[in-house]
């Protein structure tokens, strides 16, 4: 048993996709631990994405998290981090294959409607900035 995070970032909750998401994510058969609605402040997201703090789109990705509410849950299950990976799909918008949440609803590689931990680091890290 492995717990992970996930996200459903502004743009899936302004499109009203976090019943689909979180649906996808129990009929795999993950157990929700958490789940909450927050807008995050901007140190939040600041913290929350510190790893990308180098990189050209970093001000663009925190203006992006902190522009209307999300909805983040820690799920559990079996390989629960690299299984929600995989079910979240690929970063790039055109190599994120169909079957794969951001393949089949997202199409911006900068608004592409769901996080998720990639390691246990990033889950430790991720969850405390999120849930304390
Ligand atoms: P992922 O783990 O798939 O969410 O991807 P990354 O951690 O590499 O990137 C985090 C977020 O930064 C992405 F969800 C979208 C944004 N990003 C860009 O806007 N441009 C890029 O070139 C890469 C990432």
């Amino acid at each position: 048993m492995e717990r992970t995070l996930f996200i459903v970032k502004p743009d899936g909750v302004a499109r009203k996709l976090v019943g689909e998401i979180v649906s996808r994510f129990e009929k795999r058969g993950f157990a929700i631990i958490q789940m909450k609605m927050l807008t995050f402040s901007r140190a939040q997201a600041e913290e929350f994405y510190s790893v990308h703090k180098e990189r050209p789109f970093y001000g663009e990705l925190v203006n992006f998290m902190i522009s209307g509410p999300v909805v983040a849950a820690i799920i559990e299950g079996t390989n629960a981090i690299g299984t929600t990976r995989m079910m979240v799909g690929a970063t790039k918008p055109s190599d994120a294959t169909s079957g794969t949440i951001r393949g089949d609803l997202a199409i911006d590689i900068s608004s592409n409607i769901i996080h998720a931990s990639d390691s246990q680091e990033s889950f430790d890290k991720e969850s405390k900035v999120v849930f304390g």
